[in-house]
């Protein structure tokens, strides 16, 4: 007997099947849509990114690369990732790109394979002074696999001092530089870095993670002519699905590959690649460098505010899309543990950071972190940042003041109304599934 009805299986929606799983995530569209979010390496992507990366291809294994797979039926794969990896190379001026690091760690976890020996010397900014966790923190496989010389930035200006860099370089001998950061407001000068490393006979990673959409619209000097390698991830500026990404000289091209996979990872996330594809495809467009522009303008309002306002802003302003605020200020004002308690109860999404020289431990420190990528996404502009700047220094200096919450929750309502994202990605059908569990 043969039906055409459809099979249940593949026609019932989420909010049917799974109404826990569905509740929450109309939770967290409706928490993303009604507070600001200002964790500078988030962003949200377009509704067409959302809709490439939940597409069938999750179903597809493609181990390998287009037209060299191990597993059939993956000509559409192809399709997907090669457009992926042309725009990639079309948007930085990249010989070669490997679309397929599931993350950014992972991503650095394939160069420091292909650049390294086992036991071999890095030189990566220290994670306190704004670099990451990949770049040779002790807990890290960067850390426990290679030995680990580091960097940072200067006591008094709070910028990287090359001069000094240039000194460590030549004690420590690396065999690849690290440079690119996580919490770092200025501009870095990969020029000057690619000619430390060459003085000591080093090749240089650069991980633009954080600033790669600037990068890709030319409103921060590229990496790519100076450094052998260059990662990123793909969801900060760049405004993609989460994942990772990397570029090199075609002299590498094939060790990257092979260390990519079979090195550190198996089948790839065809359906991550496709939304990488859509959004390296909107990073081609005019309109994404006018979108950078703003998320730069929005962080001087945002740091001038705030700076007005009497909080010590991280090496007194910022070149970039963040900031990061001292909010400590040697015991006169709150811990970054409470500032971004404090925020967050007010609908205002933060880190805490620590800031250079910190005498906090990392887990309370004495900074947040701001950004503005994700709200500029939303179409907020100055008057926006001026506002939220005024809101963030009345809750750093009056923590516990009910008024002033009071206040800061009525903004933060009339911003958000105003700037709405997501149209019909709700789901739920039931008023009470939107509660928290
Ligand atoms: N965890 C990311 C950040 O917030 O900057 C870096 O990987």
């Amino acid at each position: 007997m043969q039906s055409n009805s459809i099979n249940k299986f593949f026609s019932v929606g989420l909010e049917d099947v799974d109404p826990a799983v569905s509740a929450a995530v109309d939770n967290e569209v409706r928490r993303q849509t009604d507070g600001l979010e200002l964790i500078a390496s988030e962003n949200f992507v377009s509704e067409a990114v959302l809709q490439a990366a939940g597409t069938v291809f999750t179903n597809k294994y493609a181990e390998g690369y287009p037209a060299k797979r191990y597993y059939g039926g993956c000509e559409f794969a192809d399709v997907v990732e090669n457009l992926a990896i042309d725009r990639a190379k079309a948007i930085f001026g990249a010989e070669h790109a490997n679309v397929q690091p599931h993350s950014g760690a992972q991503a650095n976890m394939a160069v420091l394979m292909t650049a390294l020996d086992h036991g071999d010397t890095i030189l990566g900014m220290r994670l306190s002074h704004g670099g990451h966790l990949t770049h040779g923190h002790p807990l890290n496989f960067s850390g426990i696999n290679y030995k680990v010389a580091d960097y940072g930035v200067n006591k008094d200006t709070e910028q990287i001092d090359y001069d000094e860099l240039q000194k460590i370089a030549e004690e420590s001998r690396p065999k690849l530089l690290i440079c690119g950061a996580s919490a770092y407001p200025r501009t870095i000068d990969f020029a000057r870095i690619g000619e430390i490393a060459r003085s000591v006979g080093a090749k240089v990673m650069a991980d633009m993670a954080h600033i790669a959409g600037l990068v890709a619209t030319g409103l921060h000097p590229s990496p790519v002519p100076h450094c052998e390698f260059v990662t990123t991830t793909t969801h900060k500026t760049l405004r993609g699905p989460r994942g990772g990404l990397i570029l090199c000289r075609e002299e590498f091209a094939a060790d990257i590959n092979r260390n990519v996979f079979p090195g550190v990872q198996g089948g790839p996330l065809i359906h991550i690649i496709a939304a990488k594809a859509v959004a390296f495809g909107e990073a081609l467009r005019d309109d994404f460098k006018s979108y950078q522009q703003q998320v730069i303008n929005n962080a001087k309002v945002l740091a001038d505010t705030l700076s007005d306002a009497g909080l010590r802003i991280i090496s007194g302003g910022t070149d970039n899309h963040l900031l990061l605020v001292d909010v400590f200020m040697d015991g006169k004002g709150i811990t970054g543990k409470a500032a971004e308690k404090a925020l967050g109860d007010v609908h205002i999404t933060v880190n805490k950071n620590t800031i250079p020289f910190d005498t906090q431990k990392p887990f309370v420190a004495s900074g947040i972190r701001l950004g503005t990528p994700a709200l500029t996404t939303r179409g907020m502009k100055e008057a926006e940042m001026s506002a939220i700047g005024a809101m963030i220094a009345s809750i750093i200096h009056e923590p516990e003041s009910e008024e002033a919450k009071a206040k800061v929750k009525q903004g933060v309502a009339e911003i958000t109304a105003k700037f709405p994202m997501y149209p019909g990605r709700l789901k739920a059908k039931r008023e009470e599934s939107i509660s928290a569990t």
